[in-house]
């Protein structure tokens, strides 16, 4: 049922905490231990960081901070604050070792299941209708990812397989759609779960414009990259072709050009590029520079997210594309279960009702827009969460990917990088002004 009955609440609190501590531990044991104290990219934290640094802040947002427990050992946080030293530097920082991380990790999760079991779920607070616990699974799920994506970047021999290949359906479908111009809902205000930069709901009015029903894929992007489009400036903002220039950068993340073709290594495989995928691992630059060079342009958050959430018919906002239903297999590629994105145009039961197709899952998709908060917006549980990120800087990137648990991924969530970042699971899809 829906989230009223504190059993039920306490149920899904308990199932959402035990499938992030699932993923915690097998990403962090399959791989030997010094590999996880190991920097496998400077832009990566080491394993065994985001290991106890999930258990810290379990700690500080719900033992300390709604139960009001004692620090248990207050001479780690400032190791496992995210804000007090870069990623390249943790490495070099007196960390737990990884025997001792876990079990820090799970000392904290007996303690919050006790705090779970006891926990009054009546009454409109946030923290009684269980959010504190639901953010605390967005947030190990949120570092799953990120230490997927240190995977990712590991060098050596694979260390995860995914057990099924990712569902293709032949999609036959027409490349774009008509969003209709006009007012539509934007964010949330009911989503017991969202964090504070999805709420609150408001009204927002988008002028008529087309969206891709699908990401743009490998073979599309090689297009580009065989017109020469890394090689001409016109293409890009003066801040993307600086950066490309800089850094020698002529293809996605992990691409390599080898006897005629496109090679790309994933989690440790070196394969051909699959054509038919959704391209991923680009920057926001190259996505930018994409859409120009297509006639086109990246879609404004408030068009993606009435892409995914607007129902032409009701007028209403949906919690997903395909309706309020939680994800299952067949809508969506998440929860790593497949270890890629899926073809395009796969997922027919996960379209929108314009029929705009894997907008949630298979890979993050970049957006016009800069990481602003919404009218009303109110900092929840700390300004460190959402609010000190606000502003030019950072780019809104939805829709999750293939490495995103359910949990932490809905048509209002947002999620924000840097315009260079492209180690995360990033693609795009583009879109164009509605006809005058
Ligand atoms: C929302 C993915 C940008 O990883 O920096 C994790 C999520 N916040 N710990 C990040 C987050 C605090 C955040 N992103
Ligand atoms: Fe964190």
């Amino acid at each position: 049922g829906r989230l009223t009955d504190p059993e039920t609440l306490r149920q899904r609190a308990l199932d959402a905490l035990t499938t992030a501590r699932d993923r915690t531990a097998l990403l962090t044991s399959c791989v030997e231990d010094p590999e996880l104290t190991a920097q496998h990219s400077p832009l990566m934290s080491p394993l065994v960081w985001d290991l106890a640094h999930i258990g810290n802040q379990e700690e500080l947002w719900l033992l300390r901070a709604v139960a009001g427990r004692e620090a248990m050992r207050p001479e780690i946080d400032g190791l496992y604050d995210a804000f007090e030293h870069a990623r390249s530097e943790r490495p070099s920082l007196p960390l737990l070792p990884p025997a001792e991380a876990r079990a820090y990790a799970a000392e904290v999760r007996g303690r919050a299941l006790d705090v779970l079991e006891s926990a009054a779920f009546e009454g409109a607070r946030l923290t009684e209708s269980g959010f504190a616990f639901g953010m605390i699974a967005q947030h190990e799920q949120q570092h799953d990812e990120t230490m997927l994506i240190t995977h990712q970047l590991r060098r050596g021999p694979t260390a995860l397989t995914a057990p099924d290949p990712a569902p293709a359906a032949p999609f036959t479908g027409p490349v774009e759609v008509l969003v209709p111009g006009g007012p539509f809902v934007m964010g949330t205000s009911a989503e017991p779960w969202a964090l504070d930069n999805e709420r609150p709901a408001h009204r927002r009015t988008v002028p008529s414009f087309f969206i891709d029903t699908t990401p743009v894929t490998n073979a599309a992007y090689q297009a580009f990259i065989e017109d020469g489009g890394y090689g001409e400036e016109r293409w890009w903002t003066p801040a993307g072709w600086e950066h490309v220039r800089a850094h020698g950068i002529e293809a996605p993340l992990f691409w390599r050009r080898e006897g005629g073709q496109w090679l790309r290594r994933r989690f440790g495989v070196t394969e051909v590029v699959p054509s038919e995928e959704p391209v991923l691992h680009v920057c926001w630059y190259e996505a930018d520079a994409y859409a120009r060079w297509a006639g086109r342009r990246l879609p404004t958050e408030a068009e993606w997210e009435k892409a995914a959430r607007h129902d032409p018919v009701s007028g209403r906002s949906t919690r997903y594309p395909w309706g309020d239903e939680d994800p299952s297999p067949v809508h969506a590629n998440l929860g790593q279960r497949h270890l890629r994105p899926a073809p395009a145009g796969s997922y027919p039961a996960g379209a929108s009702p314009l029929g705009v197709r894997q907008l949630i899952g298979d890979v993050w998709e970049w957006t016009s827009s800069d990481f602003e908060p919404y009218p009303g917006f109110v900092a929840f549980p700390y300004r460190e969460y959402s609010e000190v990120f606000f502003g030019p800087e950072y780019k809104v990137l939805r829709g999750g990917s293939f490495a995103v648990d359910q949990v932490a991924c809905r048509g209002t969530f947002r999620n924000w990088d840097l315009p260079v970042r492209r180690q995360i699971f990033s693609g795009f899809r583009t879109a164009r002004d509605g006809d005058a």
